[in-house]
């Protein structure tokens, strides 16, 4: 059926049906976007279907570990939204399950390569662009336009990243260095970077949350997150870095063993409608959704007119590549002192 969001009305009309009995009408979410954008995508889907969703929200690298501590009692349903790189991880360790989503042929090239990559135990479900963004009223001259100018001592103490560990975004701006670089140059930078670091946040987002309320000057983050800031009226300058910048591509997957798989499908089905889709923007959210129907918001950076590196996502979401540069991190830059 070429209308795959009618199938997707159909399995809930069939949750829904009077009789239907053994269905369940739950479905536990571990969302790793913006909490406003969890809640809001959560809320709809209730409306529109009854099916009551416990969301909770947590950074990507954070639902990869809790998904992973569950391995053989999972509780999760549907991990819905965090950078591509730990649902590859996910789907390499048979965390997730494969499904092939009637979606599948309305969405954008980048998204079915992510299924196709990690064996249909994931999905793309939207993109954007890794970046930095400062706050005009603490950098008025010389403002930074690229990587290098991160290390200038002016921003000593004054630029803040999450944890690669913790956080999607973080661990995409790690392997963005690496493939940009070189990995022994990428480890240099980041031990140079260091200086200028005040603080290292759990959350990918929250270094530009500190820029707005000029806590800190630069906060490196996705492109989306800092024109988030400026669209509520802060300071924040977006940047997309000279030397060419790496991106994700937000993803999707479905819990291995997870205790209500029928109300997962319905999720995963739903959340490739267009409709669903353009609830990002409605909550502050501006990432290029996947459906080529969904309406992007103008306000989202345009991947078009950004250098983009080609991100190696088979190799930077494998196993071996991020537990393996997570740990050098750890030992080379984590443990340096402040
Ligand atoms: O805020 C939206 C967003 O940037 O958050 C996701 C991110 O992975 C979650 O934050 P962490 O860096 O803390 O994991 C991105 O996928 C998304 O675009």
């Amino acid at each position: 059926m070429k209308n795959s969001y009618v199938m997707a009305a159909s399995a809930m009309a069939m949750l829904l049906a009077p009789g239907a009995h053994a269905q369940s009408k739950e479905l536990v979410l571990y969302c790793s976007v913006g909490e406003e954008w969890c809640r809001a995508q959560s809320e709809a889907f209730s409306r529109e279907t009854g099916i009551n969703v416990l969301m909770t929200r947590k950074s990507s690298g954070e639902t990869y570990a809790q998904i992973k501590a569950e391995e053989g009692q999972p509780r999760g349903d549907v991990w819905w939204g965090g950078t591509g790189d730990p649902h590859l991880q996910a789907a390499q360790e048979g965390l997730t399950m494969e499904y092939r989503s009637p979606m599948l042929d309305e969405l954008q090239d980048w998204a079915v390569a992510q299924a196709e990559t990690g064996g249909y135990r994931t999905i793309g479900i939207y993109a954007g662009a890794l970046g930095f963004g400062y706050n005009s009223d603490l950098v008025s001259d010389n403002p930074p336009a690229c990587w290098a100018d991160l290390l200038d001592e002016r921003f000593r103490d004054d630029v803040q990243v999450a944890n690669p560990n913790s956080s999607g975004t973080s661990y995409t701006m790690l392997a963005t260095m690496v493939q940009l670089m070189g990995e022994e140059e990428a480890f240099e930078y980041f031990t140079e970077l260091h200086s200028n670091i005040s603080q290292y946040t759990k959350s990918g987002s929250a270094p530009i949350r500190a820029a707005a309320t000029g806590e800190t000057a630069v906060g490196i983050v996705f492109q989306h997150d800092a024109v988030a800031q400026t669209v509520q009226g802060a300071p924040i300058v977006t940047v997309a870095p000279c030397e060419g910048t790496g991106y994700e591509v937000g993803s999707m997957s479905i819990i291995e063993g997870g205790p209500n798989p029928e109300s997962a499908k319905v999720w995963y089905d739903w959340a490739l409608s267009p409709a669903a889709q353009e609830i990002g923007a409605t909550a502050n959210s501006y990432q290029v959704p996947s459906n080529a129907k969904a309406k992007t918001p103008p306000e989202a950076p345009r991947l078009a007119d950004i250098k983009l590196i080609d991100y190696d996502f088979a190799e930077y979401g494998s196993s071996e590549t991020r537990s393996r540069l997570l740990a050098r991190w750890d030992a080379e830059i984590g443990a340096l002192p402040n």
